[in-house]
């Protein structure tokens, strides 16, 4: 079961009885999605992203008592902290779809998810957004295609913005990656909308809260359009080159991809390596950039490797930490102990082969 029409009338209702809500949000394409129709219903308001970390914690009270909020609103955020509950006294809405988690000590917060109701329901927060705040249907759309999810609403999006989905499609993979798809574009133009500073995401963001139609962003029709498209396109070399220098590393590593760079400006390894995940589906997908003596993994797996338990292992003795998804994770490792901490994934990995397919392990002759 989803989450209950009382859930969502209950969502719309202290959202229609709030003068001055703060938001809290996600800062990739469903969370942002989600702020943003939110914040075009209700027209009042403030947003903030939640940068750099799953979790929402005491740094944030700070933006609450800045702001003076009637009502705070947290948007697919996995985690809050303590520290954060216990000094923010406005009451709180907390939204999410990630793993249930128990709110019941503090009683001015209201947790919506609707894997509470059934595990495996996992639709996306653009998607109850949409259902609280009507949309506009687009970015309910693209948020949700982000997030990996083909809500029902797609069928809707043909009809309303014809060409915005390609022709022929079978899975939400070819809306994300293929050439010919305008969501999967638009998707991104999101996603690099939102790297960098809190300061210039929020200049997007803003930019997208104004935007009436998708094809203003994809055909530059509007200065807003061309804003949000002009920070596409730096952006876009740079994970063209990223994505060319990883494909160039799939021979050397099968069955990983490993590939690691050093940039200290942004990181693409989460983009780049769903899409080497979507090339490459039989692969491990491990890509990392280097900062601060620290590498900064986007572990992927199609489904032949469960990343968590493995990260666990890899970690032993190692100065790191990580963690994530059933076949998405991340994981940040000092670069004293990174040859150590691949040699323990590959291993697993080899393993792991070794034991689906004994003879191909076996030398040649
Ligand atoms: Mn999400």
């Amino acid at each position: 079961m989803p989450l209950l029409t009382e859930e969502i009338d209950a969502l719309r209702k202290a959202l229609d009885e709030s003068a001055r809500p703060l938001f809290l949000f996600d800062d990739d394409c469903d969370g942002t999605t989600s702020f943003v129709q939110l914040y075009r219903y209700k027209k009042e308001g403030k947003g903030v992203p939640v940068k750099a970390s799953p979790m929402v914690d005491g740094k944030y009270v700070r933006k609450v008592e800045e702001y003076q909020p009637d009502l705070v609103v947290i948007l697919d955020k996995p985690v809050v902290n303590a520290e954060f509950f216990e000094n923010v006294k406005t009451p709180i809405i907390w939204l999410d779809h990630h793993k249930p988690q128990d709110v019941s000590k503090w009683s001015h917060v209201r947790y919506f998810n609707p894997r509470v109701h059934d595990d495996k329901d996992n639709l996306p927060t653009t998607y109850w957004a949409y259902k609280i705040s009507g949309g506009p249907l687009w970015l309910a759309a693209v948020g949700a295609v982000a997030d990996w999810h083909t809500p029902e609403y797609l069928k809707d999006v043909e009809e309303q913005y014809p060409g915005l989905l390609p022709q022929s499609w079978s899975k939400v993979e070819d809306l994300l990656f293929h050439a010919e798809s305008r969501i999967g574009k638009l998707a991104r133009i999101i996603s690099f909308n939102l790297k960098g500073s809190v300061q210039d995401t929020m200049k997007s963001v803003l930019v997208l809260t104004r935007i009436e139609s998708p094809f203003e962003a994809l055909n530059q029709t509007t200065p807003r359009g061309k804003f949000l498209y002009k920070k596409y396109q730096r952006l876009a070399n740079k994970y063209d080159t990223l994505l060319e220098r990883c494909k160039h590393a799939v021979r050397k590593h099968k069955p990983i991809l490993l590939y690691t760079y050093e940039d200290d400006s942004m990181s693409l390894t989460s983009d780049v390596s769903n899409e080497l995940l979507y090339l490459y589906p039989d692969l491990l997908i491990m890509v990392a950039r280097k900062h601060a003596g620290e590498f900064k993994y986007s572990i992927r797996s199609a489904g032949k490797y469960e990343i968590p338990p493995m990260l666990v292992k890899a970690l032993e003795g190692v100065d790191g930490y990580g963690g994530g998804h059933t076949f998405a994770c991340g994981a940040a490792v000092a670069e004293k102990d990174n040859e150590k901490f691949v040699a323990a994934i590959e291993h697993q990995v080899r393993a792991k082969l070794e034991k689906a397919h004994p003879d191909k392990s076996r030398p040649h002759g």
